[in-house]
């Protein structure tokens, strides 16, 4: 084999470059008759230097256009800036610099590193969000919303950083700190405008669901949404005016509410602390409160809170008055800021109840159905419903328990009755301990709650629905009458201890109620048959739950923990609010013609209160006095920056446009974006923000389409060579200039592909040994490309080509980059093995190089053939798929997620085939139930997982299953 030399990158480098600048290599023709893809990353912020996880969010992205184009499409892969935004002010504040000019500093850096990369971004198309020509669109979509009355002003408690002196957006508080500096924040009253979010959010929620997004992407924009569906309930105050309005998704358990607690910061608690005895106790717990986030209050580890003693409020429903309790694991910020508390069904309830001493009232029964065994429930034959005992009557010397083994059946039970019309339940209890046992002596000693057992009674061959109540009895002494031959013919009684019940008790009630004996009540959090509930006793609560509401005079709603969207920040570098006040302080649009309205350079930058640095503007003042007269007043606030990112990718398609934000012809072909790549940290704001504010322009018909994105990718986290996530701050940051110098951008390209997976949620640390050994194989892969060609191709080597070719466009295609640069290795050991690897052969291998290591194989490409023009306008190589014939690879095919069986497949089997290979699987088409797939995610030689949308069940339904299992 040829010696291995290193290969000069620095200068094929330089001659790849040039030559792709020279050919104009990356314009896309947005005309072009060919298949238009649009790939999107992320916009960067202008910090500066370019870092390792810059190259990571776009050299990837980078290989996967190449691949595409070499697949023939036409592919819209540009680049701009996020371009306004704090830092470039803070370094105005603290090094007086212009922003401006040290923005534009930043950007010129950090194009020549991108060129670098050898990212192939169609520059012509760069943006910039602080450019007066972007920022003037920016201004005109606020205003069009405005029109439309999706842009609002209104006084709002915000969140205020001291430090930073601005208001920040809810998502910008972090445990009640700025996420930027870390300062504690304060709450505010300012007028401020608002994007009105919440307008969008049931949409936001519904178009999700057929989005190809992973399904942690989508939870967490559900969780942000929060959407929950409930009922608003008045309890009104015993003996002094006022209601307490408490919002609540369990109205099914008013008649099990023991106390009502109002958050710290509940308007009524002021007044009512005025009229309490124990004034100073209370005050001292809401100061107390004042010093938590919140993130530590909704954990309540200490259960903490006081009474508003001689409080009192009317339950609704039942119109019993319970105790009224201030506790800070209520939020003032959510619902209406006030619960009714039910210990039973609710697990904080539970536990601040059991620290108070306030009682337990359990409304709800779990329904278990029973499906083992011979008392399996029958389903489709009659069903007996009545009110039962279960009875553990406890020896009097021993610590045992009766249990009963049955004779003509497989059954261990405990003592059970049914409850005889016109009999208490203790009546039974007492009845049917001395009728079954022939014990004379039991006293009942206490109650454990109640079970729904529904199941077959074989002894007397009929389906049951018994309502059990549960009840512990002490014998006094063995004092025993004979028994009935008929009860003795049933069962033989026999004394257990509780472990012995253990695996002896066959129904699952008697199983929940032997739980209860030893651990005590739990709260049991899901629905069922409801009990001491008034006339709804009997009824299955989630059905009932409307009736009840109805009953208790309140209403049904929905409530979200989205908030509307604040975008005003009293910042400099920002853009613009168009908005001017007249003499009377209400606000006007700027007209149209005098956009974009300029961010004024004569300011004070350094924060100064409330008031924005643009107040400190003479110009501004002037201006608007000039076209609007004495009198009217500039707005000084500045947009929030998500704001300028959230309409960018559609500027691309026409970045220079002066008439309007985009082309609506450009607009119909482009959009959707295909795929957009990005960080998880943008998963909730920025891609929710992108979403509303697209489909706010979408009902204005300015966008083609509900969504702006198809695809979404989330990219994993480099972390620093110490293992940990790589940051300024720790100063583990890798700098990838000097490993550019020493080692190639091609290099560094290829060990960040196949450092791992790209779309999944990852983190992975920067080596310098990884990098070194992909700088190793580029230069094997140049001794084997530039060794005299003698050999003829063979159909082992040909078949070698077919599989590398077919395994790095399918895992390419999935951004499964890591797996695709194996293939590439994986073939050229095989070459190398050859005596002289053929043409043809090096031919392919450097074009599947090519995404990857664009430099070095636009170098062989030309030593392989001076005249074949750049190697990134080569087709993709393509292969005889008759050679890989026979040759399979097994492919797990899910259903949901969950693995049920495999497929042998050729690895580049198409989808169709791959699903029909799959359906064939009696497993396969037992776990879809008839249903079609609704999605179909397929990696070829991998992977099949075939998704089926969830019915919508009742939660009656889901209760049976659930407990049908247990
Ligand atoms: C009574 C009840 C009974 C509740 C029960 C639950 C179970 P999500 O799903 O998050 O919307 N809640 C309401 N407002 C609250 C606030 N400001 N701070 C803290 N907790 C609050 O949860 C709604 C449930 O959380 C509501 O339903 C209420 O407790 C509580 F068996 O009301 B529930």
């Amino acid at each position: 084999m040829a010696q291995r030399d290193r290969y000069d990158h620095q200068a094929i480098e330089k001659a790849a470059q040039e030559k792709w600048a020279a050919l104009d290599l990356y314009k896309t023709d947005l005309a072009s008759g060919k298949d238009p893809y649009y790939l999107l990353v992320e916009f960067p912020y202008p910090s500066g230097d370019l870092h390792i996880g810059h190259w990571y969010a776009f050299a990837l992205p980078d290989m996967y256009a190449r691949y595409l184009r070499m697949q023939g499409k036409e592919v819209l892969f540009p680049i701009g800036f996020d371009a306004f935004g704090l830092p470039a002010e803070n370094a105005a504040i603290k090094h007086g610099v212009d922003p401006a000019a040290w923005t534009n500093g930043n950007i010129e850096r950090m194009r020549g590193q991108l060129r670098s990369m050898g990212a192939s971004f169609d520059w012509s198309r760069e943006i910039a969000a602080c450019d007066p020509d972007y920022y003037r669109w920016t201004q005109w979509l606020f205003l069009k919303l405005y029109e439309h009355g999706l842009a609002v002003r209104k006084k709002a408690p915000v969140k205020w950083c001291p430090h930073d002196k601005t208001v920040l957006a809810n998502e910008q508080v972090i445990d009640g700190h700025c996420e930027r500096c870390g300062a504690e924040v304060e709450e505010r009253e300012l007028t401020q405008w608002f994007l009105k979010i919440t307008d969008y959010a049931d949409r936001l929620l519904a178009d999700l669901e057929p989005l190809p997004w992973r399904e942690e992407i989508k939870d967490a924009q559900r969780a942000w949404i929060g959407k929950s569906e409930g009922a608003k309930l008045r309890f009104a105050l015993k003996d002094h005016e006022g209601a307490i309005e408490v919002f609540t998704t369990r109205p099914d358990t008013v008649f099990g509410v023991t106390y009502v607690v109002l958050a710290p910061e509940h308007p009524l608690v002021g007044r009512l602390l005025e009229m309490v005895p124990n004034k100073a106790a209370v005050a001292a717990y809401l100061e107390a409160t004042k010093k938590k986030t919140e993130r530590e209050r909704s954990e309540n580890k200490d259960k903490s809170g006081v009474a508003l003693e001689d409080v009192m409020a009317i339950n609704p429903a039942t119109k019993e008055a319970v105790p009224v309790y201030v506790a800070d694991y209520v939020l003032g910020s959510y619902g209406t800021g006030a619960v009714m508390a039910v210990p039973a069904h609710d697990e904080r309830d539970f536990e601040f109840a059991r620290k108070n001493g306030l009682p337990v009232k359990q409304v709800i029964a779990q329904r278990f159905v029973q499906s083992t065994g011979p008392g399996t429930f029958r389903e489709g034959e009659p069903v007996q419903e009545k009110d039962g005992v279960i009875v553990f009557v406890r020896h009097w010397d021993e610590d045992k328990y009766i249990a009963l083994k049955w004779k003509q059946v497989d059954w261990g039970t405990l003592l059970t009755g049914t409850v005889d019309e016109g009999v208490t339940p203790e009546e039974t209890v007492l009845k049917e301990i001395q009728e079954e046992t022939g014990y004379q002596k039991p006293i009942i000693v206490g109650k454990l709650g109640v079970v729904d057992g529904i199941f077959y009674h074989d002894p007397k061959k009929t389906n049951k629905h018994v309502h059990g109540h549960i009840y512990v009895a002490q014998l006094e002494d063995g004092e025993r009458a004979a028994l009935d031959a008929d009860e003795d013919a049933k069962h033989e009684v026999k004394w257990l201890t509780l472990g012995e019940m253990d695996g002896f008790l066959t129904a699952d009630t008697h199983k929940q109620a032997l739980a209860w004996l030893r651990d005590g009540y739990k709260p049991y959090t899901g629905t069922g048959s409801l009990v001491d509930s008034g006339p709804f006793t009997g009824r299955i609560s989630s059905e009932a739950a409307a009736d009840i509401v109805a009953l208790a005079g309140g209403e049904m709603t929905t409530q979200y923990r989205l908030r509307d969207w604040l975008v005003s920040r009293q910042r400099y570098w920002g853009c613009p609010i168009p908005v001017v006040y007249d003499p009377q302080g209400a606000p006007h649009p700027v007209p149209a013609d005098h956009l974009p309205w300029l961010l004024p350079n004569d300011v004070d930058f350094a924060p100064g209160g409330a008031a924005s640095p643009l107040a400190s503007s003479k110009e501004l003042k002037e201006r608007v006095t000039k076209l609007f007269g004495e009198g009217w007043t500039p707005e000084y606030d500045t947009l929030d920056t998500f704001v300028d990112s959230s309409w960018y990718y559609t500027r691309y398609l026409d970045p220079k446009d002066e008439h309007d934000f985009s082309d609506q012809a450009l607009m119909k072909k482009w959009l959707p974006v295909d795929r957009y790549s990005g960080g998880s940290e943008h998963t909730t704001m920025h891609l929710l923000y992108a979403r509303f504010f697209y489909k706010a322009l979408h009902d204005l018909a300015l966008t083609p389409t509900k969504e702006p994105f198809n695809e979404r990718f989330n990219r994993g986290i480099i972390l620093g060579p110490d293992g940990q996530k790589m940051s300024k701050s720790k100063g583990n940051v890798v700098n990838p200039d000097d490993f550019v110098q020493k080692y190639g951008a091609d290099a560094v390209r290829l060990y960040l592909a196949f450092i791992g997976p790209y779309n999944e949620p990852g983190s992975y640390p920067w080596t310098l040994e990884g990098a070194v050994s992909m700088r190793k194989f580029l230069d094997r892969i140049n001794t084997l490309v530039t060794a005299e060609t003698t050999g003829v191709m063979t159909p082992g080597v040909a078949r070698a080509c077919a599989r590398a070719i077919a395994k790095v466009a399918a895992d390419t295609e999935r951004f499964k980059l890591n797996t695709a640069v194996s293939a590439l290795m994986v073939l050229v050991r095989d070459l190398e093995k050859l005596d002289s690897a053929p043409l043809a052969a090096k031919k392919d291998l450097v074009r599947l190089l090519a995404p990857f290591a664009p430099h070095l194989a636009e170098h062989l490409w030309q030593t392989l053939d001076p005249e074949a023009g750049s190697v990134h306008a080569a087709a993709w190589p393509a292969y005889d798929h008759a050679l890989l014939e026979g040759e399979t690879s097994t492919v797990a095919v899910q259903v949901n997620g969950k693995r049920r069986g495999d497929v042998a497949l050729a690895p580049d089997a198409s989808e169709a085939d791959a699903l029909a290979a799959a359906l064939a699987l009696p497993a396969v088409s037992a776990a879809l139930h008839g249903a079609k797939p609704s999605r179909v995610v397929y990696v070829p030689g991998r992977i099949l997982n075939l998704v089926v949308a969830n019915s919508q069940k009742r939660e009656g339904e889901e209760q049976d299953t659930a407990a049908g299992k247990s």
